[in-house]
């Protein structure tokens, strides 16, 4: 049991371009860890559900029109908004698999043309992930699933260019797999890198802070 042994949880995160495969992979992921008998939690960014992440869901619905700078602090104050409970529950033993996060952050302000630099400032300070899962796939074969919903940065161009930025984000410590493989076999390879990590985790590996 976790909690008695006093190992902590880990923090991965799922990047990827809109319809790489994020919230299916992140069901599939949380179901596998619970079938382990892992505590698990799956959580996502934004968090629509707080005050900060319903200005965030009517941006992105186009019901509400916000400077591009002044909506890149809102998508970080909803990850901010929830960094202690995170902790706690990293701390106490739960494991999370999180859709999203400040990557997706600098990836997206970024390509709409906000400095890089200026990007990731606000996000310094938040727990850095143990795990970033990169779903990697061609913006033109992502655009063809299930159709782009219309919400605000669901377009090709700006797809393409949310693909480069996360390529100046990609470092050392993240995994990419190919996202255009069949479902069940992107499923696979991320239960191996997972796994592995909520080994390491349990280990006694230490938290520690993004880009600081
Ligand atoms: N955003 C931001 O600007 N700043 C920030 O800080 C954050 C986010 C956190 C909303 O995010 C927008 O906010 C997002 C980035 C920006 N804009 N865009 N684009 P969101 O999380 O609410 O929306 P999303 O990430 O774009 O979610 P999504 O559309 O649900 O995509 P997904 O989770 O990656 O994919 P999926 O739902 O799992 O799969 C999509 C479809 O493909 C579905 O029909 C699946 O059955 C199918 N699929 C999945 N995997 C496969 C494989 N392997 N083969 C074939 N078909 C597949």
């Amino acid at each position: 049991n976790n909690q008695r042994s006093g190992s902590r949880g880990a923090l991965i995160v799922l990047e990827g371009l809109d319809r790489s495969g994020k919230t299916s992979q992140s069901c599939r992921l949380l179901s596998y860890l619970e079938g382990l008998g892992h505590p698990v939690e799956s959580w996502r960014f934004p968090d629509r559900n707080t005050g900060v992440g319903q200005m965030i869901s009517a941006y992105l619905a186009n019901k509400s029109q916000l400077d591009d700078h002044a909506i890149h602090l809102l998508f970080s104050a909803n990850r901010w908004e929830k960094r202690s409970l995170m902790e706690s529950k990293l701390r106490s033993g739960t494991t999370l698999i999180v859709d999203r996060y400040s990557f997706s952050g600098v990836a997206f302000s970024s390509a709409k043309g906000l400095d890089f630099e200026w990007c990731k400032a606000p996000e310094m300070g938040l727990l850095a992930p143990d795990l970033v899962l990169y779903l990697e796939i061609p913006p033109e074969k992502a655009a063809e699933r299930g159709g782009y919903g219309g919400e605000r940065y669901e377009q090709l161009e700006l797809q393409k260019k949310v693909a480069r930025s996360y390529q100046m984000l990609y470092d050392a410590s993240w995994k990419a797999i190919d996202a255009s493989l069949p479902i069940e076999d992107v499923e696979k390879q991320l239960r191996e890198m997972v796994l592995d990590c909520v080994t390491t985790c349990q280990k006694g590996k230490a938290l520690s802070n993004l880009w600081s």
